[in-house]
């Protein structure tokens, strides 16, 4: 076979971010770009001759040729297999599960996520360890640090792999083999959830609308919602995935899944409705008129674990990340089971999961997942909850007010600002971090600081520390507000303002979010400067 040595310069902007590395697609497409992330992928795990890697990505734009790519340069630096996922498909969660059940030496996942598609939209790609989930800080620091001194890369010259046929093939020596990348998911749901009590539910009146948004869960919303659970054809919108997603904005939440949530919020609205992103492990969910913030459903997965198969013994704790509301520590409190708080990004569950430390996890990004996969994970969500749905026999709604009724109110809203300028974005946490000894006991309205910091991690597993990752203002009364620049983006820059307040008082819980922390809300712009520093007072995305 003839493997290429390839020279190369490097780039000086191949730092992951949240999750992996996210360009637009014209910075992938520069010639020796993704090459040299790849080449630097393989430096740094130096994955035994022969191991098995697993491949696939969220099917956007560029997903293809990338996986070629990768395929030739895989079977260049010794591997012996490749699994990949038919048309280079393969929705992030489904990714993690193929990993795992397979025991792959681990996975490169294409994917911007949420993030939109098409010839000028987002493109990423990312290493997932053995255990199914993203790579830890430490590796993708050595990524970064591979891909600042790389020189060369290898390429197995050969022409592209038909991957849209199941089978094994050849590729100088190395195996491709292409997988279903529905059937091993789908499998490991219904070895999770009471699919007869779901079909029952479904069977009966109960009416659903799940939103693809024309991304990568159409087809394993099809095969498990339509086909194995016996939901009607028209139950999943959007099924069909595009590469530009149909020029939408793969987003699962109020503002991006707009078509859903004016069906939920319609005349004749259904029961249950559910989005996923991009690459499906994102999920937001709704009732009939009712919209359940990503917070309180991990506390509402939590509460009820025990009436779901896969975690009928119980669950041995819960993690949520540092902007999550409180509301699932005041389920683990009642449980008895410990509630860690980590900062932004799944990658920080894996130890807590693979230590058995944690079954559930969940992020205020409309992230909810546990321990099945390494990856949070979006239909699973919207099983959780139909199972949930199924044996309590109420609606969203009353779920939740019992919920609030039992544990209290967590208040909780995020308000994005997008594509600010990065100087701009840069100096409002400036300014917030300049200030923090400042604030500390100043008085606002009628709320008081206790502590103003900038949130730390140390990984109570191996001990890493991770820092800088937000501005944390605490209130006495147990409110906060939290200033965090998004590591995901890939335009200017976007701040994220989250607000929380705990209100116990049941005659306040239907009240609006916005209406119920309308002063935390006027405190975060006073206290940051947003508006002088970025011309801004009004934010892109409320959720
Ligand atoms: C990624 C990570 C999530 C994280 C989110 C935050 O989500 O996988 O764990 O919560 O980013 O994004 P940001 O830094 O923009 O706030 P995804 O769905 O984009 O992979």
């Amino acid at each position: 076979m003839t493997i290429l040595t390839i020279p190369t310069q490097p780039f000086n902007d191949q730092k992951p971010g949240t999750s992996g590395l996210r360009k637009k697609v014209p910075v992938f497409k520069q010639a020796h770009y993704l090459e040299n992330f790849v080449q630097s992928i393989f430096d740094t795990i130096a994955a035994p001759q022969g191991a098995t890697l697993t491949l696939g990505g969220d099917g956007r734009y560029y997903n293809l040729e990338a996986i070629q790519t990768i395929l030739k340069m895989a079977a260049a630096n010794g591997f012996g297999r490749v699994l990949v996922g038919r048309c280079g498909i393969l929705s992030t969660p489904a990714a993690s599960c193929v990993i795992r059940k397979y025991q792959t030496f681990g996975g490169i996942i294409l994917s911007a996520s949420h993030n939109p598609g098409g010839p000028d939209g987002d493109f990423g790609i990312k290493y997932n360890t053995q255990n199914g989930g993203p790579a830890p800080e430490k590796i993708t620091e050595a990524i970064f640090a591979n891909s600042k001194k790389i020189s060369q890369y290898l390429e197995y010259q050969a022409s592209d792999i038909a991957l849209d046929e199941i089978g094994e093939f050849d590729l100088g020596g190395m195996v491709v083999q292409v997988i279903d990348p529905v059937t091993d998911y789908a499998d490991l749901m219904a070895s999770l959830f009471d699919f007869n009590a779901i079909r029952d539910l479904l069977s009966s009146g109960f009416r659903i609308k799940f939103d693809a948004m024309h991304a990568v869960n159409g087809p394993y919303a099809k095969e498990i919602l339509v086909k194995r659970l016996g939901a009607t054809e028209n139950s999943v919108m959007n099924a069909v995935p595009l590469k530009d997603f149909g020029g939408g904005h793969p987003d699962p939440n109020l503002t991006y899944a707009h078509d859903l949530v004016e069906i939920l919020y319609g005349d004749n609205a259904p029961d249950f409705g559910a989005a996923s992103d991009g690459d499906g492990d994102r999920n937001m969910i709704l009732g009939n008129h009712f919209f359940v913030t990503p917070s309180d459903s991990l506390a509402v997965l939590a509460a009820n674990a025990k009436l779901v198969p896969g975690y009928a013994s119980g669950i041995a704790g819960i993690a949520r990340s540092m902007p999550t509301s409180a509301a699932a520590d005041r389920v683990a409190a009642a449980l008895g089971i410990p509630c860690f708080e980590t900062p932004t990004g799944w990658k920080f569950f894996g130890n807590l999961m693979d230590a058995g430390k944690v079954t559930l996890c969940g992020e205020e990004s409309f992230g909810t997942g546990s321990n099945h996969v390494r990856e949070k994970d979006g239909l699973w969500a919207v099983l959780f909850w139909l199972n949930i749905l199924a044996v309590k026999k109420q609606s969203v709604q009353e779920i939740l007010m019992a919920h609030w009724a039992q544990y209290g109110r967590n208040v909780y809203s995020r308000h994005d600002y997008e594509g600010i300028a990065s100087d701009a974005a840069n100096g409002v946490m400036q300014h917030l971090h300049e200030n923090l000894g400042a604030f500390s006991g100043q008085a606002f309205g009628r709320y008081t600081v206790k502590v103003a910091d900038d949130f730390s991690y140390t990984d109570p597993v191996d001990s890493s520390v991770s820092s800088g990752q937000g501005v944390r203002i605490l209130f006495t009364d147990g409110s906060r507000i939290v200033f965090r620049l998004s590591g995901t983006g890939t335009e200017g820059a976007t701040l994220r303002i989250y607000l929380e307040a705990f209100e116990p008082d049941t005659k306040q819980h239907h009240l609006d979010a916005q209406v119920a922390l309308a002063e935390l809300i006027t405190i975060a712009l006073q206290i940051s400067q947003l508006k002088d520093r970025t011309g801004r007072d009004t934010p892109t995305v409320i959720t």
